[in-house]
């Protein structure tokens, strides 16, 4: 049999297309089984099929041609796995169905109904590319009108956001099947197995593509899969409820019975389904890339002599679907198409660079017209937790969208500071809910609950153990609006005790503000009692932005963080310092536990003569830079307090913005206290050497009221 694709290098050439040679296809199916395996395929759909085919191989071979001629600077290939993504694409509905392709799924995002301009827009990174304005690299679909939420880069995160997103729609009652796909190298990553781990515990119906061409990179499935024989599926074959099947995914009519098997299981409510499809891939992992350095020609050879779409088209014509003559109109249609949405995205509108910043957080003015501070706090004192408890319940009962889950938050334990008490028994297990033991997994199902319009409020149960959802924060949640030029949010709150104080040792004493404070796209409160933590958290609950809600265990249930219960209606805005203690003579700005440390010192020294300002910021980001200046331009000295460690704690940015601002007015340096930069041990006397305490701020102040 004559091949007639040619590869060198990264380009490929698919020219003339069919020999009239017949070929020995795999199983010779008959046209009975054909039609058997395929009630749904007409002779139109197949020539679609073939069409989409052709369409997804020469737009890879003109985004190649264009970065040749320096036009765009990246692409990446999906050639050789049209098979499998388009035997997916037409069981699925993107209208209803999630989609979370992933960068090599150009022949699904074609079928699903992103237009042949739709990607060159994004390859020319043009304001109007549909999934980010030229934000986001080329082959990272996404689309408003359909339901691709656009994608972001690192290999696995969005497994944890699709099965976010198949909990949405079962919560909500829908009839959807979650897509989401990688190759086989993503599936060494942890989140790949939380995700399976969690569809399949809840028979979530998710399908799981993963599209093996053997290679992550220039790394061979040897050395990245623990299945037998280096398989995907034989790795995954434990779980109780998934569909696991293997199979020949250049083959079209295999990849589409067994896509319809799936989704046949998934649909009968049986669980999440799995398959590996065995595909090439016939260009090197992408433009920055030439395989030719690490895989022997003998094997690439082999390769194209499994290229899907010489495959199928033989198929169609051995089995009287198509002529050859047809083939080549189909072909020089395509050829057309692509040229003229090329050379008209090419003159598309670049982004404006004033926009450049814009979409990093809600920018719809809801949070202005949100009514603050309407109600006095004058009911019973409480502790904070409890005022912490009481905001979720009214919130819950307020918006039947939001869900709560974590470790250990359902009744009857209530959560390990029993901050989510009475809620599951009040609404429910299908609104709260234990998660796996996964911070990874709740950040991220989160983030798909919330892309799909629900309003998670999740708990993390220490900031210690947040950071393996850091990625999912750091990744996903932060920047899923300004990376879909604000199509997709993911506006999640997580609820975090955090803080030192307790000899909780190295693990359950730890601050985490000033590492989310550096990611651009969250939230970040910090209350210091009861009335604002209720305010704030209610707050929260009602913004359209990810919240990072950081909650000090040492707070919890201090006498002295107590307040009097605001009401229902009672929310604080973000950014908003309170001034504690009004002074003359210095400005302690602070947040948490140091506040009350600053308070104590600020009688005493008032005892000695001293007038203390003391502001409490609330919430890290943002920060109210107003409050700060202000009361730095009356009193002339400032000293910022945080408990976190000194080297990049967030008291130093604050120090930074204060000399910036407030230079001339300054009759001092601006001076710090914070822990000092080391871990929390546990022995109290240690302790206490580590963090910042009474004495040392009293000190402190002291020194600068002096100087
Ligand atoms: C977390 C993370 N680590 C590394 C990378 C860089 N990277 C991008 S794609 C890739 C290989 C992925 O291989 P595989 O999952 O087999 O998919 P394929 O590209 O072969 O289709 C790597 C290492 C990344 N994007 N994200």
């Amino acid at each position: 049999m004559a091949r007639k694709v040619q590869i060198e290098g990264n380009k490929i050439t698919f020219e003339e297309k069919l020999s009239s040679d017949n070929g020995n296809l795999n199983g010779s199916a008959s046209r009975e089984k054909l039609n058997q395996n395929n009630e749904f395929l007409t002779k139109k759909d197949l020539h679609r099929v073939l069409y989409l085919m052709l369409l997804s191989r020469n737009i890879d071979i003109k985004a190649m041609n264009l970065l040749k001629q320096g036009k765009t600077f990246f692409h990446i290939a999906g050639s050789g796995h049209e098979a499998i993504q388009l035997a997916a694409a037409v069981q699925l509905d993107p209208k209803k169905d999630w989609l979370f392709p992933y960068y090599r799924d150009l022949s699904l995002a074609l079928a699903a109904g992103i237009t042949p301009k739709e990607f060159f827009l994004q390859c020319f990174a043009k304001e109007d590319d549909p999934s980010s304005g030229g934000r986001q690299l080329p082959g990272h679909f996404g689309h408003p009108d359909l339901n691709i939420p656009s994608q972001s880069s690192p290999t696995g995160t969005q497994f944890l956001n699709a099965v976010g997103a198949a909990l949405a729609s079962v919560k909500k009652g829908e009839n959807a099947v979650t897509y989401v796909s990688s190759g086989e190298g993503t599936t060494s990553q942890g989140e790949f197995h939380e995700a399976v781990n969690w569809a399949s515990r809840e028979k979530l119906p998710v399908l799981f593509l993963i599209e093996n061409n053997k290679y992550a990179i220039s790394v061979h499935v040897n050395q990245q899969s623990g299945g037998k024989g280096g398989s995907v599926a034989e790795m995954m074959s434990g779980f109780e409820n998934l569909f696991v099947k293997r199979i020949d995914g250049t083959d079209f009519f295999d990849s589409y019975g067994a896509v319809k098997e799936a989704v046949d299981y998934i649909k009968n409510g049986k669980g999440p389904a799995l398959i590996e499809a065995e595909v090439v891939r016939l260009m090197s992992h992408s433009s920055s890339d030439d395989q030719k350095k690490y895989r022997d020609p003998k094997e690439l050879e082999e390769d194209l002599k499994r290229d899907p779409i010489e495959k199928f088209s033989i198929r169609l014509i051995n089995e009287g679907y198509i002529t050859k003559e047809e083939i080549n109109k189909i072909k020089s249609g395509v050829l057309e198409e692509i040229e003229k949405a090329s050379s008209e995205a090419f003159k598309a509108a670049d982004p404006d660079p004033r926009d450049a910043c814009r979409n990093l957080f809600d920018e719809s003015g809801l949070k202005d017209l949100l009514e603050y501070e309407n109600s006095q706090s004058h009911g019973e004192k409480i502790v904070m937790v409890d005022a912490i408890n009481h905001a979720l319940h009214e919130e819950m009962k307020r918006n039947d969208k939001i869900f709560i889950f974590g470790e250990d938050i359902a009744d009857s334990k209530g959560g390990v500071f029993t901050a989510t008490k009475g809620l599951s028994s009040k609404f429910g297990e299908k609104r709260v809910f234990n998660s796996p033991l996964a911070e990874a997994s709740i950040i991220g199902v989160a983030a798909g609950m919330a892309l799909a319009g629900l309003k998670p409020v999740v708990e993390i149960q220490f900031g210690d153990y947040i950071w393996p959802a850091f990625m999912q924060f750091k990744s996903e949640v932060a920047t899923l609006r300004y990376r879909s030029k604000n199509t997709w949010t993911a506006p999640l709150v997580t609820r975090v005790p955090v803080g030192g104080y307790i000899h909780g040792g190295l693990y359950h004493s730890q601050n985490i503000e000033s590492f989310f404070a550096h990611i651009p796209g969250i939230l970040i409160a910090y209350p210091s009692n009861a009335a604002d933590a209720k305010g704030l958290l209610k707050t929260a609950c009602r913004l359209n932005d990810p919240v990072i809600f950081c909650e000090h265990k040492g707070l919890y249930r201090q006498s002295f963080a107590m307040s009097p219960e605001p009401g229902e209606d009672y929310l604080i805005p973000f950014g908003k310092a309170k001034v504690i203690k009004e002074g003359k003579d210095i400005s302690v700005i602070t947040y948490g536990v140091p506040v009350w440390d600053s308070l104590n010192a600020a009688k005493k020294l008032e005892h000695e003569g001293y007038s203390v300002e003391i502001i409490d910021i609330r919430t890290i980001i943002p920060l109210d830079e107003k409050t700060i200046f202000n009361s730095v331009k009356k009193t002339n000295k400032a000293i910022v307090i945080n408990e976190d460690t000194l080297t990049a704690g967030f008291g130093g940015e604050i120090a930074a913005r204060i000399s910036d601002n407030c230079f001339q007015f300054l009759d001092g340096p601006v001076k710090r206290i914070a822990a000092k930069d080391s871990h929390i041990p546990y022995a109290p006397i240690l302790e206490n050497a580590v963090l910042p305490n009474r004495e040392r701020i009293y000190r402190e102040i002291k020194e600068l009221l002096e100087y």
